[in-house]
């Protein structure tokens, strides 16, 4: 009942509904909308009461923990278990834990701060404290171990378009893991499984996004080529409802792959926003770097260049990493 009242506040966008009204709509008393409402109050929700004509939304607290998200969450499996911490060494290292003690595929870690952070090849992941998105994915798809990179393209469209709906920013997708804003680094995806030789058993993905971060306070060499969404709308977000946002977004995706057996819908989305395609671009893969056109993306997501004798190749994500002739992007 207690979301059915914050719902209907939502529904409202800021007009005043009286407590009648809520009471009549809802089906309860006058007295079990007040008592909602005081609850919602001790939640950090700005309810403001006028008498005579009732109460209206101001804002929203900005928290990511399983009460929180839940009460808002419109998925069916992604979510349907929130692991909060305020501080933890990786999320993907406690997704991973909690993978092969048996959790079930959908459980969602999320920390404020990450003490131990990680980008692909043990890099380091930048994540400070209350301003980030920091979580991880528990998955179990039936799907061979040289599958798992999709689950990357997936995660790729899905936060691209999320960024997209709630922010109005042109969210791009540098392939295979980035996601881009105004040229600069403002998510990455860390995909990691467990598996057997030929079938997984899950999949965790790593999603790291600078919400609000201030991005001024990191180092010379990452302040360069990373950004913040704070930075590009002028404004700190939302990341309660950015986070509700890419979990919807992520489930419709990832059980689209599952039924169809494809991640095409994906592949169009990363098609469409891909801030690689039709540039030339270094791809580095350890330590031999090469030169080529970035041409298309296949239909299982990984990238077609034109080498600089001119014949097509295929790149395959795992530890490749792409950037620009003279820029990160
Ligand atoms: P990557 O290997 O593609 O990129 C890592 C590189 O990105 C670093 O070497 C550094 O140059 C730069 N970098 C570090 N921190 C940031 C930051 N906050 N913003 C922009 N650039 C940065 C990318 O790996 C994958 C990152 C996944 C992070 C998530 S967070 C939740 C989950 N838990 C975890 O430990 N990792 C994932």
């Amino acid at each position: 009942m207690k979301k059915d009242v914050l719902e209907t506040l939502k529904y409202n966008k800021g007009s005043f509904i009286s407590g009648e009204e809520l009471s009549n709509r809802l089906g309860v008393t006058r007295t079990a909308i007040w008592k909602h409402i005081n609850q919602l109050k001790g939640e950090g929700y700005e309810i403001e009461s006028v008498s005579r004509k009732g109460y209206r939304l101001v804002g929203e607290p900005d928290v990511l923990n399983q009460h929180a998200l839940q009460m808002e969450l419109q998925t069916k499996v992604i979510g349907k278990r929130i692991v909060h911490y305020d501080t933890i060494d990786s999320t993907n290292n406690m997704a991973k834990r909690i993978a092969g003690e048996g959790g079930d595929e959908g459980v969602v870690v999320i920390s404020e701060e990450q003490t131990g952070g990680r980008g692909r090849l043990g890099r380091q992941w930048m994540s400070p404290k209350g301003t980030g998105i920091w979580m991880s994915l528990i998955l179990r798809p039936s799907i061979a171990p040289a599958e798992a990179a999709k689950i990357t393209q997936i995660a790729a469209a899905a936060v691209a378009s999320a960024i997209r709906y709630v922010t109005g920013c042109e969210a791009g997708i540098k392939w295979p893991n980035d996601i881009i804003l105004q040229k600069k680094k403002v998510c990455g995806i860390l995909t990691e499984m467990g598996a057997e030789l030929n079938s997984v058993n899950y999949i965790v993905v790593g999603i790291g996004i600078n919400a609000n971060v201030d991005v001024a306070l990191f180092p010379e060499d990452i302040k360069k080529i990373a950004t913040s969404i704070k930075a590009c709308v002028g404004n700190s977000i939302s990341r309660k409802e950015l986070v509700l946002q890419i979990l919807k977004e992520f489930e419709a995706l990832y059980l689209d792959f599952i039924h169809t057996k494809s991640i095409g819908k994906s592949v169009d989305i990363c098609r469409a926003h891909s801030v690689t395609l039709g540039n030339m671009v270094k791809i580095i893969n350890r330590d031999q770097t090469i030169i080529a056109e970035a041409i298309d993306l296949t239909e299982e997501g990984e990238l077609l260049i034109r080498n600089q004798e001119g014949l097509v190749e295929k790149v395959i994500s795992g530890e490749v990493s792409v950037r620009g002739i003279s820029d990160y992007v």
